[in-house]
């Protein structure tokens, strides 16, 4: 067991009953043309976490913990693309329609997989995940419980939308749940605090947060 400085309180990590859970670091999210962009965002402030992210994952590498990373991607045929997803708004251009990195959000396309900074190693579990949750019609749950994981500790983009959706999953599925702040981020960095704000309210009501260093540090222990 080690202790992890974190809000709104010590978050006690058991290494052998934690898996890491990295969050659509898609090239989608965080390039220009891909579907960030699309719905007219500002990505650049996405690339900015890689490099404390690429920290986090080393720790969990080194420490021979599970690494699990996140794509949110739809099937070619956009039989798993709920019309109301794909229609939503006025986008420059919708889900499954081609664009610079390939078809927007759609498995197998270059602009859906993950930036090569935090590529995946051939051994850890990939999930494509329809939904904004990354439970929500996957094998996640099926996975994590082989893995006997009951914690999980957050990265990736973006923090309002699929890591709080993840992180609320979770918690209501029983999993404690630390996210780590500067491996997160937001198209709207008032969002970004919002939310990390809400997770750790009232004593942890979805979890804990902390930093990267903090977490690694623990793992170091
Ligand atoms: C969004 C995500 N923001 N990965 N997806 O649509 O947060």
């Amino acid at each position: 067991m080690a202790t992890v400085k974190a809000r709104p309180f010590d978050f006690t990590l058991v290494p052998a009953k934690t898996a890491l859970i990295v969050i659509d670091m898609q090239r989608d999210f965080i390039e220009p043309g891909g579907f960030g962009a699309t719905l007219g965002n500002d990505v650049s402030l996405l690339r900015a976490i890689i490099p404390a992210t690429a920290r986090l994952i080393a720790g969990f590498r080194k420490a021979g913990l599970p690494v699990i990373h996140t794509r949110e991607c739809h099937a070619p045929d956009l039989s798993d693309c709920p019309p109301a997803k794909r229609t939503r708004g006025k986008p420059s251009l919708r889900i499954g329609d081609p664009g610079p990195m390939g078809r927007i959000l759609i498995a197998g396309e270059t602009g859906a997989d993950i930036v090569e900074e935090l590529y995946p190693l051939p051994s850890e579990t990939v999930i494509d995940k329809p939904g904004k949750g990354a439970f929500y019609a996957t094998p996640l749950g099926d996975i994590l419980a082989g893995k006997g994981v009951s914690q999980l500790v957050f990265a990736g983009v973006t923090t309002e939308v699929c890591v709080q959706t993840t992180m609320r999953e979770a918690n209501d599925r029983g999993y404690e749940c630390l996210l780590a702040t500067d491996a997160t981020e937001s198209y709207f960095p008032e969002f970004k605090k919002a939310a990390i704000d809400m997770i750790i309210a009232q004593s942890a009501i979805v979890g804990w947060a902390a930093t990267v260093d903090e977490i690694v540090e623990a793992l170091d222990d």
